[in-house]
């Protein structure tokens, strides 16, 4: 399947060229982000189910709201939404709920990559396209229209590779807070970050996960500082900001700097891990864009109205230092 890289700045404008909708006759438009939404052929109203993963983060909020706001009546969409709190076996549930609903469409921002081949077998079955949003699925691409996200992998990378510069020549010992279990993000950003930093001097002493939240991060943190002592940390790669945030907490409960006496690396760029970074408590930020509504909507919209769409969308991340953080903060929209 064709990468198409699209510019994080696509996806702030509310006009973001979202799409190369190929239409049926050829033609090469390419629809306005913020999704004409002019129903099915017939012009109505589009019936869209979103089984989103829960509300574990900072990032999934942001989502949750980009989602919500492009997929608005006045864009010719009925949304309807379901939150499965992480737990994988209510958001198959939800899925299958919207196949016997009969909706137009569904999205998905699937919890983990495993476990989706049957209940995206039977959305074809009830000839309901899906589109994921994202997280992918293990599940074959034929299952599913089209995939929008963000390349997690080379997120990993991005960091491993700072890592690598900062740290790498000197005996680093690191502890990894990891996604959730299973989730492409967790799986990806392992590999891309390990990958950066081969043959350094960094040593992996030990990687637990968090689940992506505040709470998970700080007490799989102060898990990792009771069994190896705070002195003998000197670096936390979080994949979230929100289990840095958490991981911060205990750094400080421990009486140690964070940011000075253990440097942490984090992914997303939501605006309390920006703000974190500007006072030096997270030394560097991979962004992992989260306002991906206005292209998901514009290719649900391409979807049911019988055009093709691009299958696999990344959209391109930025990344921070703390000058960076300083300069970009007070326009960041999430
Ligand atoms: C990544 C997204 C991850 C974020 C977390 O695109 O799936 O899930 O990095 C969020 O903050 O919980
Ligand atoms: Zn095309």
């Amino acid at each position: 399947m064709k990468k198409r890289f699209l510019t994080s700045m696509a996806l702030t404008g509310a006009a973001a060229f979202a799409l190369t909708a190929c239409s049926s006759d050829g033609g090469d438009a390419g629809s306005s982000g913020d999704a004409s939404g002019d129903g099915g052929s017939s012009g109505d109203t589009i019936v869209v189910g979103f089984a989103q993963t829960g509300s574990e983060s900072g990032w999934r909020s942001a989502n949750t709201e980009s989602m919500k706001t492009a997929f608005s009546e006045e864009n010719g969409f009925e949304l309807i939404f379901n939150a499965a709190d992480n737990d994988t076996a209510a958001q198959i549930e939800a899925v299958r709920g919207f196949i016997s609903q009969g909706v137009d469409a569904i999205v998905i921002a699937p919890i983990v990559e495993d476990g989706w081949d049957d209940v995206l077998q039977e959305a074809a079955d009830a000839d309901i396209p899906v589109i994921l949003e994202d997280r992918t699925v293990s599940a074959s691409d034929d299952l599913y229209a089209a995939w929008i996200g963000l390349d997690f992998e080379q997120e990993g990378v991005k960091a491993g590779e700072w890592a690598a510069e900062m740290y790498g020549g000197e005996e680093t010992k690191m502890v990894v807070l990891e996604g959730t279990t299973g989730s492409a993000p967790a799986n990806d950003r392992a590999t891309g970050f390990d990958a950066a930093i081969e043959g350094t001097m960094i040593e992996k002493i030990d990687s637990q996960t968090g689940d992506f939240t505040r709470d998970g991060g700080k007490s799989v943190m102060e898990g990792f500082i009771q069994n190896y002592g705070v002195d003998n940390i000197d670096l936390v790669y979080a994949h979230n900001d929100d289990m840095a945030l958490g991981a911060i907490e205990a750094i400080k409960a421990a009486g140690a700097v964070p940011g000075e006496d253990i440097k942490i690396i984090s992914i997303d760029a939501v605006h309390d891990g920006m703000q974190a970074l500007v006072d030096g408590e997270i030394n560097y930020i991979v962004e992992c864009n989260p306002l991906l509504g206005d292209l998901v909507a514009a290719a649900v919209s391409a979807v049911v109205n019988g055009e093709e769409v691009e299958a696999v969308q990344y959209v391109e991340d930025l990344a921070f230092d703390q000058a960076a953080a300083e300069a970009a903060l007070p326009d960041r929209k999430y």
